[in-house]
């Protein structure tokens, strides 16, 4: 296939096409002319790629074709929109650059298009009569953003923090008045009315300046471990305040370093200064759809792993809170607020408690405030993709007599927080209201972007709108990810993809809704905001099978009937009829985009497979009746047909949902003693937190190559990715490693432990929780510097929340068949 190269970096697609398609002019001509044939449509690269496989029957004639500047071009596109005679390319020759062509069939003069016409083509395929209105609503977020600096390198993309210790190191670089922003920011730090750092005696730049300097040799006179308290009073008359260092070698350091920045900063010293100011004690972090509990509530609907990453989340950032607040010598209590939905009808969960305190942290809580109607509290769950009428009551009620989660959280901290962090496009929609009316940092999460997993599912809206709600679930995560100050994303992928695929952020680039609205600038992948933190698995659950003295054993005898009771019952069906075969382990939700059941399939097509392992999989359960979710009943069918289809009784065994983590970090480290696997089949998958368990466990992983395993798997190192959309590549692939194995047990034991490394180089919660706090650090200043700019943006987003979001939210149902608490009197 044709190189990158062959593009000349001066050159656009524009540019070269047209040279391009006269050289193949022949073939093309035909070529365009299929392309039209059917009419107005929208073509995939695999349509493209098959029109062309036609147009160009003779194999080395095709190969000649593709492989130059034409090949590139037509690979490098991801659809096409066909409006007879045209032909509109939209082209992705690396993450992040798009660029747009129309092509006339009829002579295959080529013209460059913007962003905009291209979606209106796009329109004209799907909504032909909105497309010619004239009049659509273009939203365009990227004229805010013209005076604010943007990374340039594809392999930069996610490494915003770093981007923005370069960019404030040059700005504050030159005069004392360069500098003056980071004394004001300075002189306004302070926790409950008590200043830290400094004082106002210490009001300009040149003041601070000189006072580092007498108070740095002044401390450099004490023993490295003499408290804070021995010169408080020497500092507090030389203008500073606490928060320095708990003791003469932590001030003198702090004194150091800024000292140094306010001489010539650079991007090294920025970010430790930043990463010790203490500027950051409480934290919120926001998840408002249930079930959010700390037990009996995994497997429940749309309760993945997004509850599972809050709570570890939780423990790590208090850990590292408390041991940078010991390090600032500040006697100070951090409290972490998680906010969620309280749900009267709790179903057994403890989801219907106001406040919890977290497992495993001093002083973090579970706060639940629940969702109210007309008519009253809501009191049952409601699915995510219908939990739109009720965020903006939630974030601030109106009465304001009502309590609403800004209140509940101000009562609580008895302050406003630091930082509010989203997670999902319902908690970050909350996370924005309520920072923007608080005035505090903001952070997201999407954990997944929906839009992205369902083809079209923009341009085909209307489609899935009964179902999903996806014009209020895009409106939402669009103005989410434009008003906030960071993005967390736990891989490179989600947001600018890999060289084939679109990332899930980047997709949001430029799009359209007919009917709707036409986003022509929706967010740049390029933007700072963004920062990748992976997430890691809890080391005191998942840890490797060979720790035989941490093992929970006591789980052992429950394990053994999981995995081997012969009679199917509500938690297994299935056997296991020899047990000496290592085993193939998955687990995940039962959804359709999960693939378990592809799993399954391939297992059961592979004889060779099937005689070298047994198959365990968690997931769901069996009885569709029991379930209420659309998807999950149609693949537990699947999964009881594919086990009839295949026979595969007697080696397979399916367990349905399992919900004590420490039991499955176990499990985990007993299939790894049968020196078996662990597969993650997704047809695509945003993060995957079980690869990340599994391979704490020790356990070699496969996992799928759309999406985030593939970063954290180096393939053929630290375990293998597999094709999805390939499944007898797959199972081969599988196959082939345990059949390596059985020659050489070496070989497993060598994937186990270079699987470790890799968790211990890259995905661990305190790497996280460190690079999180830096975030919230770095942004809180960095908003401040750029305040004009954050203001008229964010009344752009106000007002789309208003006229779009508001009216749209009001079209999804609120159930009705179930009774409901009468409103509480004024
Ligand atoms: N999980 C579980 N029981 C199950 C299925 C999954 O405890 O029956 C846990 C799993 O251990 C992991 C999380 O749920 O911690 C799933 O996270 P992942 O990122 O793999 O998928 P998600 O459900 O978030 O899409
Ligand atoms: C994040 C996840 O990991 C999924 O499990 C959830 O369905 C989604 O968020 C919504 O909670």
């Amino acid at each position: 296939m044709a190189s990158a190269q062959v593009l000349k970096r001066s050159e656009s697609i524009a540019d070269s096409m047209p040279d391009a398609l006269r050289q193949s002019r022949y073939y093309m001509k035909r070529c365009f002319a299929r392309f039209i044939e059917k009419g107005k449509r929208l073509l995939k690269l695999q349509h493209i790629m098959e029109e062309v496989e036609k147009s160009v029957e003779d194999e080395t004639e095709r190969a000649e074709v593709m492989e130059g500047m034409l090949g590139y071009i037509l690979t490098s596109t991801k659809e096409a929109a066909v409006v007879p005679p045209n032909v509109a390319f939209a082209v992705r020759p690396n993450p992040g650059y798009w660029e747009y062509v129309k092509v006339n069939s009829n002579d295959l003069t080529v013209d460059g298009i913007t962003a905009t016409e291209y979606l209106k083509f796009k329109e004209m395929v799907f909504d032909e009569n909105w497309a010619k209105v004239g009049y659509a609503l273009e939203v365009d977020f990227g004229t805010f953003e013209s005076s604010i600096p943007r990374l340039t390198l594809p392999s930069s993309i996610g490494n915003g923090l770093n981007f923005i210790s370069k960019f404030m190191a040059s700005k504050l670089t030159g005069d004392a008045e360069s500098a003056k922003p980071l004394l004001d920011y300075l002189l306004a730090l302070s926790h409950h009315g008590e200043k830290l750092m400094i004082n106002d005696s210490l009001n300009t730049v040149e003041k601070l300046q000189i006072a580092l300097i007498v108070a740095e040799i002044s401390v450099s006179a004490f023993p490295k471990d003499t408290p804070y308290e021995t010169f408080e009073q020497k500092f507090k008359e030389w203008g500073f305040e606490k928060g320095w260092g708990h003791n003469a070698e932590r001030v003198k350091g702090t004194l150091r370093i800024f000292s140094e920045v306010l001489q010539a900063p650079d991007p090294a010293n920025m970010e430790t200064l930043f990463s010790r100011l203490p500027n950051m004690f409480n934290i919120v972090i926001l998840s408002p759809h249930g079930y959010f509990g700390q037990a009996d509530v995994l497997g429940l609907p749309d309760t993945g792993g997004q509850v599972v990453y809050i709570l570890d989340q939780v423990r790590a950032l208090e850990e590292e809170l408390l041991l940078r607040i010991n390090q600032q010598g500040l006697n100070v209590k951090p409290q972490i607020v998680v906010i969620t939905r309280l749900i009267p009808d709790a179903r057994g969960t403890k989801c219907n408690q106001e406040i919890e305190p977290i497992f495993g942290t001093k002083h973090s809580h579970i706060l639940r405030v629940p969702f109210r109607t007309e008519k009253g509290i809501l009191r049952q769950w409601v699915s995510r993709f219908d939990i739109y009428p009720y965020l903006e009551r939630f974030t601030l009620a109106r009465p304001f007599f009502l309590s609403d989660a800004t209140t509940r959280i101000l009562e609580h901290l008895e302050c406003k927080p630091d930082l509010i962090i989203g997670n999902y496009t319902d908690g970050n929609l909350v996370a924005s209201l309520m920072a923007d009316k608080l005035g505090v940092t903001q952070g997201t999460i999407a954990h997944a972007l929906e839009k992205t997993k369902y083809e079209d599912s923009d341009a085909k809206w209307k489609e899935f709108e009964s179902k999903y709600h996806f014009s209020c679930q895009f409106t939402a995560d669009i103005m989410a990810m434009n008003a906030t100050d960071f993005i967390i994303t736990s891989t490179y992928q989600e947001i600018a993809g890999s060289k084939n695929r679109p990332g899930q952020y980047e997709s949001h680039s430029a799009y359209t809704m007919p009917g709707l609205y036409r986003i022509v600038s929706g967010i740049n992948v390029f933007d700072p905001k963004f920062n990748i933190a992976a997430p890691g698995a809890d080391q005191s659950v998942y840890f490797p099978y060979i720790e035989k003295e941490k093992r929970f054993t006591k789980f052992h005898p429950a394990i053994e009937e999981l995995l081997h009771n012969k009679d199917d019952n509500n938690e297994h069906i299935g056997y296991l009829a020899d047990r000496r075969k290592p085993i193939i382990f998955s687990m995940a939700r039962l959804d359709t985009v999960k693939n378990i059941t592809g799993l399954v399939e391939w297992f059961g097509k592979n004889k060779r497979l099937r005689n070298l392992v047994n198959l365990v999989v968690v997931a769901g359960f069996f009885d569709p009746a029991k379930s209420k979710d659309r998807e999950e009943i149609a693949e537990i069918k699947k999964m009881h047909a594919l086990i009839e289809t295949y026979q595969l009784k007697g080696q397979i065994r399916w367990i349905a949902a399992q919900n004590d983590r420490y039991r499955n970090g176990e499990l985990y480290r007993c299939i790894a003693d049968t020196r078996g696997a662990f597969v993650q089949p997704a047809l695509y998958e945003a993060f995957g937190l079980t690869v990340i368990e599994a391979m704490n466990c020790g356990l070699p992983t496969f996992a799928t190559n759309q999406g985030g395993p593939a970063e954290i798997i180096v393939d053929g190192v630290s375990g293998f990715h597999v094709d999805p959309n390939n499944g007898d590549e797959s199972s081969e692939r599988i196959a082939d490693f345990f059949e390596k194995c059985k020659a050489d047990p070496e070989y497993w034991n060598k994937i186990s432990n270079v699987g470790l490394r890799r968790i211990a180089e890259c995905y661990t919660w305190k790497i996280y929780a460190n690079k999180v706090l830096n975030m919230g650090s770095i942004y809180g200043f960095w908003r401040q510097l750029y305040k004009e700019q954050k203001q008229a943006k964010q009344r752009y987003i106000q007002m789309f929340h208003n006229l779009q979001f508001r009216n749209l939210a009001k079209t999804v149902p609120i159930p009705s068949d179930e009774p409901q608490s009468p409103a509480p009197p004024a």
